[in-house]
């Protein structure tokens, strides 16, 4: 059931119709891990605040170049602080980037607890918010038909061989041309011409709406979204089904539906708080080249003959803020590896009720290497978890099973894990020519093998021989009492004293 909302003159929401009981129900079904005080941030401008609050936001200097000088600003900064570059390139209009480079700020933007995120965002997959349709909406303000990308929009070069500059926050937003149901995903588009984008999409559901349209030598209308809540991107990446509209997720994290307004030129539904908007359609038997682009695996994504996407209209907020994203950063990193590392946890836990949780660990680019933390009960079943996360992701590659006492968020203790608990002979599992991931350069196109590590402690080991050394009170020592004042060039005064 739709619910129209009325924009007052101030940009102020006010509902025309209660929200409904069972949207109530679910919002309260998912809401009950946050935190008392901590608010989901739902829009981009809250979340800026929030970073901002906290020092978290670093504002550059008027006059930074697009051509590399803005990326390399925000990867220095990866990590550590959001960045926003007020002028960049000579452009009036802002960017902004880095807005999630930290499980923490995911956890923030939640309102939850760090621990509780995967469990959070299963909770809203599993009970999502229908959106609401509004008329009239900020994103809407400003109205551009006649498209020059490059001088509408400050759309910056990144790596060093990518070709030309690229749109890489933007959500795409296709409606399934068969049911109406509409799919949100990220895809990087590369600006070849003044309205002309070139798309990457891997056989995934855009993928298969455009040949559905292609086949009936149809264009497929989208809109692509640019400026949005941390938790709307994050929702971007679920791994749902088909006709399982992404932005229902959006609605669940924020425990309230999202508002969303008709594109200009075509039926797509956006959201209406969003900052930017660019309305277009993939066009269908034509095929342009794109690429090379620096991807997350830390290495370029290949040049080739890809799908093509002519721009309509652009329509933006009066005082509207572009979000660019790095590739190759802990954003790119961390968008895709949340979302996954939830899915994974649900799908293991569906067969092995004693997984505890799952990490894709940043040296595994947050995509390949998988640690699984489990309660053990019986041996071998290390080796059927990891044959089960094989089969959960085809990019899985490595993964390791290790006990409670590990904590999977360190890779130095899993790596501790395998120095004592793990055997070669014993305990590892290779898979050879199986599927993998095609933008990992040492596969086959895609084929390669892979491998699991049992690095769990054996259940008849005496207690002793696997106990790890503690030193009793090491966690309660107050160093502000038990140092002393004296500077440690005063030693010998302090030892003759
Ligand atoms: C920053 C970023 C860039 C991405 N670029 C692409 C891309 O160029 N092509 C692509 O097919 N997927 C890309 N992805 C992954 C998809 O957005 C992701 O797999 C999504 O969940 C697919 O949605 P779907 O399952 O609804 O098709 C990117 C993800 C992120 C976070
Ligand atoms: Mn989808």
């Amino acid at each position: 059931m739709l619910i129209t909302r009325q924009f007052d003159r101030t940009g102020k929401k006010s509902m025309s119709m209660a929200t409904t009981q069972n949207t109530r129900d679910k919002a309260a079904a998912i809401s009950q891990d946050r935190s008392s005080v901590a608010q989901p941030s739902t829009t981009l401008r809250g979340w800026l605040d929030h970073l901002a609050a906290r020092d978290r936001l670093a504002v550059i200097r008027s006059g930074t170049s697009l051509q590399f000088e803005l990326a390399a600003i925000s990867k220095r900064l990866d990590g550590i602080k959001a960045v926003l570059f007020p002028h960049p390139g000579g452009h009036r209009m802002p960017v902004v980037s880095g807005l999630v480079s930290d499980r923490g700020w995911i956890a923030e933007a939640m309102g939850v607890e760090p621990s509780n995120v995967l469990r959070q965002f299963q909770a809203a997959a599993l009970n999502p918010l229908p959106w609401e349709e509004v008329d009239g909406a900020p994103v809407q303000e400003v109205v551009h038909r006649e498209i020059d990308l490059l001088k509408l929009l400050p759309i910056p070069v990144h790596n060093e061989h990518d070709n030309g500059a690229y749109i890489t926050a933007g959500l795409l937003i296709a409606r399934n041309p068969r049911t109406g149901i509409q799919n949100v995903s990220i895809h990087r588009l590369q600006v070849t011409g003044p309205n002309r984008l070139g798309a990457l999409l891997l056989p995934r559901h855009t993928h298969v709406f455009f040949e559905a349209a292609e086949r009936a030598g149809q264009p497929l209308d989208v809109a692509i979204v640019i400026g949005v809540d941390p938790l709307t991107l994050l929702s971007s990446q679920a791994i749902a089904p088909i006709d399982f509209d992404e932005l229902t997720i959006a609605g669940a994290l924020h425990g309230a539906p999202l508002p969303v307004v008709k594109c200009v030129t075509c039926d797509v539904r956006v959201p209406a708080e969003a900052e930017i908007v660019v309305e277009g359609r993939l066009l269908p038997m034509v095929r342009e080249m794109e690429g090379p682009f620096g991807e997350f695996p830390q290495y370029y994504g290949e040049e080739a003959k890809r799908h093509v996407i002519e721009v309509t209209a652009v329509t933006h907020r009066k005082d509207a803020l572009f979000h660019t994203i790095v590739g190759g950063g802990l954003e790119h990193l961390l968008l895709g590896g949340i979302p996954r590392e939830a899915t994974l946890l649900a799908h293991l836990q569906r067969s092995f009720t004693n997984v505890l949780d799952v990490h894709l660990a940043r040296g595994g680019v947050c995509r390949y290497h998988l640690y699984v933390q489990i309660s053990k009960r019986q041996e071998g079943e290390a080796k059927n978890i990891i044959m089960g996360a094989f089969g959960g992701h085809y990019d899985i590659k490595q993964v390791v099973v290790v006990d409670e006492d590990v904590d999977i968020h360190n890779s130095t203790e899993v790596e501790w894990a395998i120095a004592t608990r793990f055997q070669a002979d014993r305990d590892l599992l290779i898979v050879g020519n199986s599927q993998g991931s095609k933008l990992d350069p040492s596969t086959r196109d895609g084929v390669g093998a892979k491998m699991g590590l049992d690095a769990t402690k054996p259940l008849d080991a005496t207690e002793m021989k696997f106990k790890r050394i503690r030193v009793p009170g090491e966690e309660e020592v107050d160093l502000a009492k038990a140092v002393s004042s004296i500077s440690g060039r005063s030693w010998r005064q302090a030892t003759t004293a």
